[in-house]
């Protein structure tokens, strides 16, 4: 026992000494003890990278990004990279030579973080994820993924067309429109609705292509949809936005949306939800933007030293036309 504590003792010394050569006085970098930053909140300074302006989803998370920082008094350094990769890198090396204490970033695309994460690692500043994912083997290369399960959301939305054709064989011709290419909620919106209508051979998802998340690229896409496919009976939109896209382009070639073509969406954002209620669109699986107060409680446990896990889901349900017209009066966003 006697011995044990010497060890310990020893292993104290060196501990300390090591944290004196490194920065000079022991207390010089503020830490407390067991390595928590534990700053006042206002001394915080976190940097945050966003994908973009692209859609109605990706206006409320960052107006409540900025509003739960404002609320809770934490410092907050925002960048928008315009929906480019190689934007959202040059920001996360700027705040990582700021010298920022965390950062927060939506990545745009899944794949070519590792660089930019190992500099950050190597500068001892924790990343957190939020909203989409990236496909980093390394998973110290951040602290935890705060976000929706975007194969669950997919899959939802396959769910509800195959009750809605339980029991017909006819033929069911789907169009996709997809998110951006390379992101990780249009990876996996498209598996998980693959994935639920795959038993139902009359299914058929005829064509599918990028809106890029956007209202005039979902318009774009189906405009040229609905000239070189011959029946079209359901939209599958992976946003809202593109969703209210299509629906622009189904009313300029006479047809009816939500009747002539069905429209399924996610998101369910308040330009969403609207035309939901007035039944252009046949359902919508929610996607919550607001990640803020989340956020901010996953850099207050970092702050004092605590762990958070790795993964963070966020709460989410499904709306049908009625349930979207009793939501829309009470909905944030
Ligand atoms: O569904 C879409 C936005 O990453 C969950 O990005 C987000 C998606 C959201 O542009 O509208």
């Amino acid at each position: 026992m006697k011995k044990a504590l010497g060890l310990f003792t020893a292993g104290a010394l060196m501990m300390a000494l090591a944290a004196c050569s490194s920065s000079g006085t022991p207390a010089a970098s503020g830490s407390a003890a067991g390595g928590a930053p534990n700053k006042a909140l206002g001394d915080i300074v976190v940097g945050f990278a966003q994908v973009g302006a692209e859609s109605g989803w990706r206006t409320a998370n960052t107006k409540d990004i900025q509003d739960s920082f404002k609320a809770a008094g934490i410092q907050l350094k925002f960048s928008d990279a315009q929906q480019k990769q190689e934007n959202q890198i040059s920001a996360i090396r700027s705040y990582i030579q700021q010298g920022v204490d965390y950062i927060a970033f939506s990545p745009v695309v899944q794949t070519g973080w590792d660089a930019v994460l190992g500099e950050a690692k190597a500068a001892g500043i924790p990343v957190i994820l939020t909203d989409r994912a990236v496909d980093s083997k390394d998973t110290s290369l951040y602290k935890t993924f705060l976000g929706s399960d975007f194969v669950k959301e997919g899959k939802e939305a396959g769910d509800w067309l195959v009750k809605e054709y339980e029991g017909k064989s006819d033929a069911v011709n789907i169009v996709q429109l997809e998110g951006t290419t390379g992101s990780a909620p249009a990876i996996d919106r498209g598996t998980g609705f693959a994935d639920a209508i795959k038993a139902n051979p009359n299914m058929k998802v005829v064509a599918s292509q990028t809106g890029d998340f956007t209202r005039a690229g979902g318009k774009q896409v189906m405009e040229a949809f609905l000239k070189s496919q011959p029946k079209i009976d359901v939209v599958f939109a992976q946003n809202d936005d593109m969703g209210l896209g299509a629906i622009e382009a189904i009313e300029a070639a006479g047809k009816v949306p939500g009747k002539d073509i069905k429209i399924i969406t996610v998101d369910a954002v308040h330009d969403g939800m609207q035309a939901l209620s007035e039944g252009k669109i046949n359902f919508i699986v929610e996607c919550s933007p607001l990640l803020g107060a989340q956020l901010i409680d996953i850099i207050k446990k970092l702050n004092a030293g605590e762990t958070v896990p790795q993964r963070i889901v966020t709460d989410e349900t499904t709306f049908t036309q009625e349930q979207a017209t009793e939501a829309l009066p009470n909905r944030k966003y």
